[in-house]
């Protein structure tokens, strides 16, 4: 899922969104709480409406950019305070607070509010976040009022304890919900702990049901996750990368502000199918970049969001055929040094 977190992908249309063969967007409640407010998007017709997307979206439930993005938090059984760094007020949000907003919002999937411990954190610490995440989450099914048209996901919490991680998925998996995410991760923890706790936590969760590594990922990380049974996932690294000037070109990163490709007038990848590859060199993309113009941004996040996509879809024809281990045995290895 490319990230919309304010119901939008950045610097993208929708029409462009949709070239890059993206399936589903993924919005954030705490961000458009907080503007234009749930209410303003229910009177556009909803979410979908609103940013003139016609495919599936899915909303985060807040917790986790409380905590990553605003001041003076507090957080206590009934749920987060916050002060709003648009106009200072303090702000509260609960499981509750958190699934009125989404079924307001309106999208096809809706988090659980959950409570995302930090990295490192003791054990203890750890272990009341994830007991708390899970009386959250029968707050929200609770809550829920529109079951039939809105698939509620829960969150498995645990930092990077494997015996935490595996008793709350299996609680979970007990509450037969339409679909599992695994959070907590890549909260600054080494990079070979996100696969053992993904294989560790993904198998105990329902195979026939959709199963989500929040805020993942890098190619490795995405083609080790699948491996575990992952199926879905966010991540802004396509476009917050593209707006950095960087370009994901056939596993590798680039910077296209790079000398090497000031008369190079080649495409970014020639074996790539999207716009901006089938129409663009780069040393036009270079020289955008070196003079400030807009479009570079866009011509960009077309390319990295198309390319994180492809690489999925290989992996996906590659599982098809069972070849997968084998064709992507590079990328199911620790990653050198
Ligand atoms: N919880 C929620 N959203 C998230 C995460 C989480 O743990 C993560 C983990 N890095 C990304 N997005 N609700
Ligand atoms: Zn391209």
């Amino acid at each position: 899922m490319p990230v919309g977190t304010l119901a939008t992908v950045k610097a993208v249309t929708p029409a462009q969104l949709k070239a890059t063969a993206a399936q589903m967007v993924l919005a954030n409640t705490y961000h458009l709480h907080l503007q234009p407010g749930e209410e303003l998007i229910a009177k556009a017709g909803g979410l979908h409406r609103f940013m003139a997307w016609e495919g599936p979206m899915l909303t985060d439930s807040g917790g986790f950019q409380v905590f990553s993005l605003s001041s003076l938090r507090q957080i206590a059984e009934s749920g987060v305070t916050f002060r709003s760094p648009r106009d200072g007020r303090m702000i509260e949000l609960t499981p509750e607070r958190s699934i009125q907003i989404q079924n307001t919002l309106g999208a096809d999937v809706i988090m659980a509010f959950d409570e995302c411990p930090p990295y490192p954190a003791p054990r203890e610490a750890v272990a009341a976040a994830t007991a708390r995440t899970y009386r959250w989450l029968e707050r929200c099914i609770t809550t829920h009022a529109r079951p039939a048209e809105q698939a509620l996901f829960g969150i498995v919490q645990g930092g990077v304890h494997l015996d935490l991680r595996q008793e709350a998925a299996q609680r979970l998996a007990a509450l037969d919900l339409p679909g599992y995410a695994i959070g907590g991760v890549s909260v600054g923890e080494p990079s070979e702990l996100i696969a053992q706790i993904v294989q560790a936590t993904a198998p105990l969760l329902p195979a026939r049901k959709p199963r989500y590594l929040m805020g993942i990922g890098t190619y490795r990380e995405m083609a080790q996750a699948i491996a575990a049974g992952i199926d879905l996932f966010d991540c802004v690294i396509p476009t917050r990368l593209a707006r950095h000037g960087s370009v994901l070109v056939q596993g590798e990163r680039w910077n296209i502000k790079n000398a090497q490709f000031r008369e190079d007038f080649a495409p970014l990848d020639a074996t790539c199918s999207c716009y901006t590859c089938q129409t663009f060199s780069r040393a036009y993309l270079g020289h955008l970049w070196r003079t400030k113009e807009l479009l570079v941004f866009t011509l960009l996040s077309i390319h990295n969001l198309t390319e994180l996509i492809r690489f999925t879809q290989e992996i996906r024809q590659a599982i098809f055929k069972g070849t997968f281990a084998t064709e992507f045995a590079h990328w199911l290895l620790p990653a050198q040094g």
